[in-house]
C-alpha cells in the first residue's frame, strides 16, 4: 500500500496504520465478522470518490456533477441484485445498524413489538437489544436457543402467537446452524409480521451457494460488505420491489445525507469478486475449514455450543475449561491468535468478561489456509488454553503463530 504521503504530513497516523498493517499479517486473525478485503477494494476506497457529494440517487442528485457516481452505485445496485436474486437494492447504508434502522423506520411506529433473537443467545445490537434504538424505540420480545444450542422453531411460533410482532428478525452474530428462513417466514405470515433477515454473517455464504438463501421468504435483507462478504465495512439493504421507494426515502433523506461514494464503488468491486467461480470455492473452503476446527476442537476436549458448525464460525464454552472468555481472549492475543469473547447462551458471566470466545474462518481462508492448518490451529488454542499463563509457553505458539503467517501471506 503506498504511504508515501501519509508518512510526510502525520507520521503518528503513518505509524497506526504500518502497526495495523503488520497485525494483520503476522497474527492469525480468528474473529468470525473480519476479512482481508481485495487490494482492488483497498484502492477503490482510497479513491478520488471520497471527495464526491452525491445526495439522492443514480439521475436524482441534489448535486452536479454525479456522472461517475451514478455509475458506480448502478453497478453496485445491478451487482448485487445479480449476486443475491434480488429485486430492489439499496447499496447506500453506511453500515449494517443503519440497513436495519431503514427497516424498523420504514415498518414500525415506535411502541410497536418486534420480536428478534436475544443478543445473550447470538443476536445483535439492532434486533432489539435494550440499549440500542431497537430496543427503546420499540417494545422488543426475544427469542434465543435451546439447552441444545439450536434455535427452536416452535418457541419462536408461540412467542410470535403470544405477541403478535409486527416485525420478526432473524439473522445473528454467534449462531453456528443454517437459518431455516422458510420456517422464519411460515411463523410471520401466520401472525401478519413482516420478516426482516438480517445476513451479515453469512452474506458471503448465501452468495457462494453454501447456505440456503433468504430470498423469497423474507420481506427486507440486510447485510454488511465486509464479513464472510469480504468487500468494503458498509451495508446494504435488499427487498422486493413494492417496497423499494419507501427505503430509499427512509435511508436517505431519512436517516442518512451523502452517501459514502468511494465506499459505494468499492461495494460494487466486491460484489464482482463475489459472482466468480473462485469466490464461491473461497465460501465452500471458509466452511470446510470452519467444520475442520469445530471437529479438531471437539477432540480435544472442546465444549461447543450445539456440537459444531454448519457456517463460518463456532462459539467455544470454555466452563469446562477455568477459564473465562475474556482471559482467554487475552492469552491468545499473546500467542498470536485474535478472537473475541463472547457471552454464551445461559452465560452467568457479565458481557465484559463471558464464559466463551467466538471463532472464525473468513480471514484465515482468504490466505488460503486449508483444512491442514485448521488441525494446527486447533492444536495451538488447545496449547494456549491449557497454558494460559505459561509465559514460555504462549512465546513458543507465538514463534510458530509467526512460520504459519510467513507461508500464507494476506496481499
Ligand atoms: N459486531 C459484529 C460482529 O462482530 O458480529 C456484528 O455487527
Amino acid at each position: 500500500m503506498c504511504l508515501d504521503e501519509v508518512r510526510k504530513t502525520d507520521p503518528d497516523v503513518y505509524n497506526a496504520i504500518i502497526g495495523e498493517e503488520k497485525r494483520e499479517k503476522d497474527k492469525i486473525l480468528l474473529i468470525a465478522s473480519e476479512n482481508y478485503t481485495s487490494k482492488a477494494v483497498l484502492e477503490v476506497q482510497g479513491s478520488v470518490f471520497t471527495n464526491k457529494y452525491a445526495e439522492g440517487y443514480p439521475h436524482r442528485r441534489y448535486y452536479g456533477g454525479c456522472e461517475f457516481a451514478d455509475r458506480v452505485e448502478e453497478l453496485a445496485i445491478e451487482r448485487a441484485r445479480k449476486l443475491f436474486g434480488a429485486e430492489y437494492v439499496n447499496v447506500q447504508p453506511h453500515s449494517g445498524s443503519q440497513a436495519n434502522m431503514a427497516v424498523f423506520f420504514t415498518v414500525l411506529k415506535p411502541g410497536d413489538t418486534v420480536l428478534g433473537m436475544s443478543l445473550s443467545h447470538g443476536g445483535h445490537l439492532t434486533h432489539g437489544a435494550r440499549v440500542n434504538f431497537s430496543g427503546f424505540l420499540y417494545n422488543p420480545v426475544y427469542y434465543g436457543v435451546g439447552r441444545d444450542g439450536y434455535i427452536d422453531y416452535d418457541e419462536v411460533r408461540r412467542l410470535a402467537r403470544q405477541h403478535r410482532p409486527r416485525l420478526i428478525v432473524t439473522g445473528a452474530s454467534a449462531y453456528s446452524r443454517v437459518i431455516d428462513f422458510k420456517a422464519f417466514s411460515d411463523i410471520a405470515r401466520e401472525v401478519d409480521a413482516f420478516l426482516l433477515a438480517d445476513i451479515a454473517h453469512i452474506a458471503g455464504l448465501i452468495a457462494g451457494g453454501v447456505h440456503p438463501s433468504p430470498f423469497p421468504h423474507a420481506d427486507f435483507v440486510t447485510t454488511t460488505t465486509h464479513k464472510t462478504l469480504r468487500g468494503p465495512r458498509g451495508g446494504l439493504i435488499m427487498c422486493r420491489e413494492e417496497f423499494g421507494r419507501k427505503i430509499d426515502k427512509m435511508i436517505f433523506p431519512g436517516i442518512q445525507g451523502g452517501p459514502l461514494v468511494h465506499v459505494i464503488a468499492a461495494k460494487a468491486v466486491a460484489l464482482k469478486e463475489a459472482l466468480t467461480d473462485e469466490f464461491r470455492s473461497y465460501q465452500k473452503q471458509i466452511v470446510a475449514n470452519a467444520k475442520r476446527l469445530s471437529e479438531e476442537l471437539l477432540s480435544k476436549g472442546f465444549e461447543i455450543i450445539s456440537g459444531g458448525t454448519d457456517n463460518h464460525l463456532m462459539l467455544l464454552n470454555l466452563t469446562g475449561k477455568g477459564i473465562t472468555g475474556k482471559d482467554a481472549e487475552t492469552a491468545l492475543d499473546l500467542a498470536g491468535i485474535t478472537v473475541n469473547k463472547n457471552a454464551i447462551p445461559y452465560d452467568e458471566n457479565p458481557p465484559a468478561i463471558t464464559s466463551g470466545i467466538r471463532l472464525g474462518t473468513p480471514c484465515v481462508t482468504t490466505r488460503g489456509m486449508k483444512e491442514g492448518e485448521m488441525e494446527e490451529i486447533a492444536s495451538l488454542i488447545d496449547g494456549v488454553i491449557n497454558n494460559s499463563m505459561d509465559e514460555s509457553t504462549l512465546s513458543g505458539i507465538r514463534q510458530r503463530v509467526m512460520e504459519l503467517c510467513r507461508t500464507f501471506p494476506v496481499y
